[in-house]
């Protein structure tokens, strides 16, 4: 019997290249994101390549009862989930504080927080019953660093560190690892989706240098996966080698 990862904004970026990491090591898969056809598309793509079963969950995360509902979808036989990585997430605007949009912020809180809070405290109850589980929340050296006009979308990762925390100390003692994964600059549609649209600025962003991959973040985080039941990745913090921290980048 395959394992079941459940990844969260499967339909692009990072997500998508968990999806193909995971399904390559033999893993079915439970996806979600808002563009349901991405989501039949990549689960099309996946099942025509690899002998595992795909479950696609269309659900905005940042509204808790689409959430309850889309996890109330889950069969009793996908139940058993291995590993739930709390990825979907965004960045919208880079206004100064004192120029912010209500509603870029609310759609970064909603998103990277209560969206994550929303989908582990659905999922957790069923490892919980089987006393075991791996969640890994994709968080960001934004959340260690903040950088100018990074404030709220810094403060919702700085979140995800401190919640990635809590979680462990509250799971500790129901046999769940807790990890975080914490990028810099990856080369997505995050920029594009930061930057409203503007194309020439979210590809000006990755000029210069060679940012990490959407793969570059799957195959680590894979690694995670991989390693003996008694030992747990706390966190991880990766860079390009051009990036020295949140804000210092060696550009050509
Ligand atoms: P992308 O924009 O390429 O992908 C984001 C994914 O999140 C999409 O699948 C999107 O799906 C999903 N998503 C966004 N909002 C919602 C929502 N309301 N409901 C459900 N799904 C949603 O970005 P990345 O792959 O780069 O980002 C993935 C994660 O990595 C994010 O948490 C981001 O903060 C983090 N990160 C990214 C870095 C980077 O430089 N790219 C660096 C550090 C961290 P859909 O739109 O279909 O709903
Ligand atoms: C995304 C990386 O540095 O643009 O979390 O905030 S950064």
């Amino acid at each position: 019997m395959n394992k079941i990862v459940l990844i969260s904004g499967a339909t692009a970026g990072i997500g998508e290249a968990l999806a193909w990491k995971f399904a390559e090591n033999n893993y079915n898969l439970i996806l979600t994101g808002r563009r349901k056809d991405r989501l039949e598309k990549l689960k099309n793509d996946l099942i025509g390549k690899f002998q595992i079963e795909v479950l696609t969950l269309n659900f905005d995360i940042r509204e808790l009862t689409e959430v309850e509902n889309g996890v109330k979808k889950i069969p009793e036989n996908w139940q058993a989930i291995d590993i739930l990585i709390n990825n979907a997430g965004l960045a919208v605007g880079v206004s100064p504080i004192h120029e912010g949009v209500y509603d870029d912020w609310e759609r970064m809180i909603d998103t990277n927080i209560k969206g994550l809070l929303y989908l582990s405290r659905a999922i957790v109850p069923f490892m919980k019953a089987r006393k075991k589980g791996h969640i890994i929340n994709i968080g960001s050296i934004a959340g260690r660093q903040v950088y100018p006009n990074g404030n709220v979308y810094c403060g919702t990762k700085a979140a995800v560190h401190s919640i990635t925390e809590g979680m462990r100390i509250d799971l500790v003692s129901h046999g769940i690892k807790v990890t975080q994964i914490a990028p810099g600059a990856v080369e997505t549609e995050f920029s594009l989706v930061r930057l409203k649209g503007n194309a020439e600025a979210a590809n000006a962003f990755y000029k210069g240098y060679k940012p990490l991959s959407a793969k570059d973040i799957a195959d680590i985080t894979f690694y995670t996966t991989t390693l003996p039941e008694h030992v747990c990745i706390n966190d991880i913090l990766v860079t390009p080698i051009a990036q020295a921290n949140a804000y210092v980048y060696h550009k050509e």
